[in-house]
C-alpha cells in the first residue's frame, strides 16, 4: 500500500476529514464560481456551509450539460493563470468537455494513479507498458505520472501499431501493462496468434479500465496472458483515471480514493440517495480539486457501492464494476439491455470469446437483436477451420449445438431471444487501443 495513511484510514477519521473537506469545499465553490453561487442559492443553500457529508444531498447536481453550457473556462475555481494543463474528452455530441488542473490537481491525480498501480503490483524500477492514449484524453498522461512517482520506468506507447505493442512486451519484458480493456484483448490475441506461451510473457499484471468490461473480459485476458488484470476507473471531469481502483489482494470491486472523491450512489429517475449495495448512477463531489471542483457531479455511470472490509485492509469504499452509462443503455423489443450483459453471458459459453459485435435491426416493427461472435481459436481448429455459414452450421452438429445453446444462454440472461452469427478468430472489430464501441444500431429513429 503506497499511503496506508490515507488508504486504510479508520473510517470514523476518514469521515472527518471528509467532512472538513466538503465544507471548505462548498465555502470556496460559493465565492469563486459564479455557475454554484446561483446553483446554492436557488438550493437554499447560500453562503451557509453545509453541515458534513450526512447534508450532502442538499446540494444541486451537477451535470455535464453544466461543463458543456460553460465551455470552455466557465466554472474555473481559480485564475486561468494559474492552469498547469488541460485535457478534455470529446463524447458524442460536440462541444467538449474540458478538464482543467492546478499544480496541486495534477500532484493528487499522479498520487492517486501512483495508489492505483501500487495495489495492482507496481513497483520502483519495474516497466510499465503504457498503451493509453497521449493527448487531450486523461489516460495516457494519468498513468505517466502516476507510474513515474512510484518510480516506474515507463514506456510511453500510446495507442496503435498493435505489432510494435507485441514486439516491446516482447522484448523489453515490461511487469505492468496499462491500456483499455479491448486493446488488452487485441494484445493479448495477437500475442497468442503468434504461438507464445501466457508462461513466456514477463508481464504480471494489466490495470484497464475507461470503458466497461466484466469478469468474461477478465478471465480470457488473465488466460492469454497469463497476468492478473484489475480495473481502474475514472472520468475527466473528476480527474482522470485514478478515482477508483482495483487491488490485487481482493479483486471484488474498486476502491474509490475517497479522501480525494466523495461517492454516493443515487436513483437515476428521482435523484435520491439510495442505500449501500443498491444499484443507481454514481456520482461524485471532488474533495480537493483546486481548478475544476464538482459538487455532486453526475456520472453516468451505474454502479453499487459497498464498504465491506476488503483482504487488502484498505479502508475506502469499493464500487462495483460499471455495468454501463445510462445513455448507453439499450432498449430492445421494450427489454433495457447493456452489452456488459451479453458479454457476462459468453463466459458461459467456452467456445465463445468476449470479441463480439451487436447489431441491431428491424423487421417490420419489430426489433432484431444479432449477436456476431467470435469462436475460440482451439475450437475453431477443431471444427478444422471450416467457414462458418449458415449451411456449414446447419450440416455440421457440433456447430449447431453451439449456435442452439449460445441462443439458450443469451435468452436466459438477457431475456432476449438473439439471433447468433459466428465468426472466425480475428473477424470482430478489434480495439486500435481507445474505447471499443460494440453495438451497432440500424434502427431507424423513431
Ligand atoms: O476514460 C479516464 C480513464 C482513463 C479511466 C484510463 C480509466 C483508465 P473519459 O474519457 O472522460 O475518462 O471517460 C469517462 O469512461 O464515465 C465511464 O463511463 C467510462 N469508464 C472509465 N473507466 C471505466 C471502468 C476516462 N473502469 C467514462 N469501467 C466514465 C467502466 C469506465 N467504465
Amino acid at each position: 500500500m503506497l499511503q496506508p495513511e490515507y488508504e486504510a484510514m479508520p473510517r470514523a477519521e476518514l469521515q472527518a476529514l471528509q467532512d472538513e473537506r466538503l465544507e471548505a469545499l462548498v465555502r470556496r465553490v460559493y465565492q469563486a464560481v459564479g455557475f454554484y453561487r446561483k446553483q446554492l442559492d436557488s438550493a437554499g443553500v447560500g453562503a451557509d456551509p453545509i453541515r458534513g457529508s450526512k447534508e450532502l444531498a442538499r446540494l444541486p447536481f451537477t451535470m455535464k450539460s453544466d461543463l458543456r453550457d460553460n465551455y470552455p473556462f466557465g466554472m474555473l475555481a481559480t485564475d486561468r493563470d494559474r492552469l498547469a494543463r488541460v485535457h478534455a474528452s470529446s463524447g458524442t455530441t460536440g462541444t467538449p468537455v474540458v478538464a482543467a488542473y492546478t499544480r496541486s490537481d495534477l500532484d493528487v491525480f499522479a498520487e492517486v494513479m501512483a495508489r492505483g498501480l501500487a495495489a495492482a503490483g507496481g513497483r520502483a524500477g519495474s516497466i510499465l507498458h503504457n498503451a493509453y492514449g497521449y493527448g487531450l484524453f486523461t489516460g495516457g498522461l494519468g498513468f505517466h505520472a502516476g507510474a513515474e512517482r512510484l518510480g516506474m520506468t515507463v514506456l510511453p506507447m500510446s495507442t496503435g501499431a498493435t505489432d510494435r505493442q507485441v514486439k516491446f512486451i516482447m522484448d523489453l519484458r515490461p511487469v505492468g501493462l496499462a491500456c483499455t480493456p479491448s486493446y488488452a484483448l487485441t494484445l493479448a490475441q495477437e500475442i497468442q496468434r503468434r504461438g507464445v506461451a501466457p508462461d513466456d510473457i514477463s508481464l504480471e499484471f494489466a490495470l484497464v479500465g475507461a470503458e466497461p468490461w466484466t469478469e468474461t473480459m477478465r478471465a480470457e485476458i488473465e488466460r492469454l496472458l497469463g497476468a492478473r488484470c484489475l480495473n481502474v476507473y475514472g472520468l475527466s471531469e473528476i480527474i482522470g483515471p485514478g478515482v477508483a481502483f482495483e487491488c490485487a489482494e481482493g479483486r471484488q470491486g474498486s476502491h474509490i480514493n475517497e479522501d480525494h472523491f466523495l461517492p454516493e450512489i443515487v436513483d437515476p429517475e428521482s435523484g435520491e440517495s439510495l442505500p449501500e449495495g443498491s444499484e443507481g448512477v454514481l456520482v461524485i463531489t471532488t474533495l480537493t480539486k483546486q481548478a475544476l471542483p464538482l459538487l455532486r457531479y453526475w456520472t453516468g455511470d451505474v454502479a453499487s457501492l459497498t464498504s465491506e472490509p476488503c483482504a487488502c485492509g484498505r479502508t475506502f469504499v469499493r464500487m462495483s464494476p460499471v455495468r454501463g452509462r445510462t445513455d448507453d443503455m439499450l432498449i430492445v423489443r421494450g427489454v433495457n439491455l447493456y452489452p456488459t450483459q451479453i458479454e457476462e453471458a459468453l463466459g458461459k459459453v467456452p467456445e465463445l470469446t468476449p470479441s463480439f459485435e451487436i447489431v441491431l435491426s428491424r423487421d417490420g416493427v419489430l426489433d432484431v437483436l444479432t449477436l456476431h461472435v467470435e469462436v475460440s481459436e482451439d475450437f475453431y481448429r477443431m471444427i478444422g477451420q471450416r467457414a462458418l455459414s449458415d449451411e456449414v452450421i446447419e450440416s455440421h452438429e457440433r456447430l449447431r449445438e453451439l449456435k442452439a445453446r449460445a441462443i439458450r444462454v443469451l435468452r436466459d440472461s438477457v431475456g432476449l431471444h438473439a439471433e447468433v452469427v459466428f465468426l472466425a478468430p480475428g473477424e470482430a472489430p478489434r480495439s486500435e487501443g481507445g474505447k471499443l464501441s460494440r453495438v451497432k444500431d440500424l434502427r431507424e429513429v423513431r
